[in-house]
């Protein structure tokens, strides 16, 4: 039986402060018929796909900045969107903030999220950021803040992968792109298609340097962890630049040969299509990386331990 999904990577456009959840769900249904009218099965949307990237700003009570979290999923506000897939038979993978109470103790936590939905409107399952990027405390001296390390925790549950869409589906949010852990971690497990939201300013406060190569790190880290892993990625932007932070477009559907299937050819509000055969993942796992046959894992045993760093 052939397992062929039709995928739309539905990029984003800026999200300013004042545009209410409302009007953005507008935005994501609006994206999600074209994926429909171009017969689609999934639809992935960027990381923090229901508000502004608000962690540029520092505010000194982390409470007030609460109304940028959903507190649970679906809510009011993105009901509609839960709905008009349902009915389409459209599945989709939502990147928001996630403010949760924990009985123990009555904590608050917060996180960076994730949640998978089918095509008949079941939750598959809500994946939480692992590498958190940024700083922790405000500093004057940027041009913005890169605050993630104060508004979300860290995942303790790693990345977990779903059977979902007729195949192996995983998660993982922006900057666990750039990890080889992140892929590997799902390789391990089978994955054959990992959907990936970011939010990628193009200015890197720490070393500016880096800033021309944001476009090629993006391009490298994705094309490599899809190959390396013989699976898909579906990489989606929020690009373009929002509350004067120019952020990277670039979103594109990735083969288990590392090629380039679809990429956005603007900074705004785009939808990009490619249909993924999943049997193509066998090629690459069952040949090059038999990971039976050929990985070494008993030589490997750095990989979980403290790094011992460079003079
Ligand atoms: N959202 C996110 O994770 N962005 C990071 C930029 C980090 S720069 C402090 C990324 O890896 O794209």
């Amino acid at each position: 039986m052939s397992r062929i999904v039709r995928v739309g990577a539905a990029q984003l456009g800026p999200i300013e402060r004042h545009h209410s959840r409302e009007e953005v769900v507008a935005r994501l249904v609006s994206l999600l018929q074209a994926a429909a009218d171009d017969g689609c099965r999934l639809v992935v949307y960027p990381e923090l796909a229901l508000t502004t990237f608000f962690p540029r700003w520092f505010v000194d009570d982390i409470a007030t900045a609460d109304h940028w979290y959903e507190t649970h999923m679906p809510n009011e506000a993105t009901q509609p969107l839960f709905d008009e897939a349902q009915r389409l038979g459209i599945g989709f993978c939502l990147g928001y903030a996630l403010l949760e109470h924990d009985p123990v103790g009555d904590a608050i936590r917060r996180w960076n999220v994730q949640t998978l939905v089918e095509r008949d409107g079941s939750i598959v399952g809500t994946f939480k950021k692992v590498h958190i990027p940024g700083h922790e405390g405000h500093e004057p001296d940027r041009p913005f803040q890169h605050l993630e390390r104060y508004y979300f925790e860290p995942s303790p549950e790693g990345f977990h992968v779903w059977d979902a869409f007729g195949g192996r589906v995983g998660m993982m949010i922006c900057n666990d792109r750039r990890w080889p852990e992140s892929y590997r971690e799902m390789g391990m497990q089978g994955v054959e298609m990992i959907l990936c939201g970011y939010n990628t300013p193009l200015h890197y406060a720490p070393d500016p340097s880096q800033d021309p190569l944001q476009g090629f790190h993006n391009a490298l880290v994705m094309q490599s962890g899809a190959y390396q892993n013989g699976t898909f990625v579906i990489g989606v932007a929020k690009g373009g630049t929002e509350e004067g932070v120019p952020s990277l477009a670039e979103s594109s559907i990735i083969a288990p040969s590392g090629e380039i299937l679809a990429s956005a050819t603007t900074d705004g509000d785009e939808l990009i299509t490619a249909d993924c055969d999943l049997d193509w993942c066998r090629q690459y796992k069952n040949t090059l990386f038999d990971m039976d046959r050929y990985r070494r894992p008993e030589v490997y045993t750095r990989l979980s331990a403290p790094p011992r760093n460079a003079p």
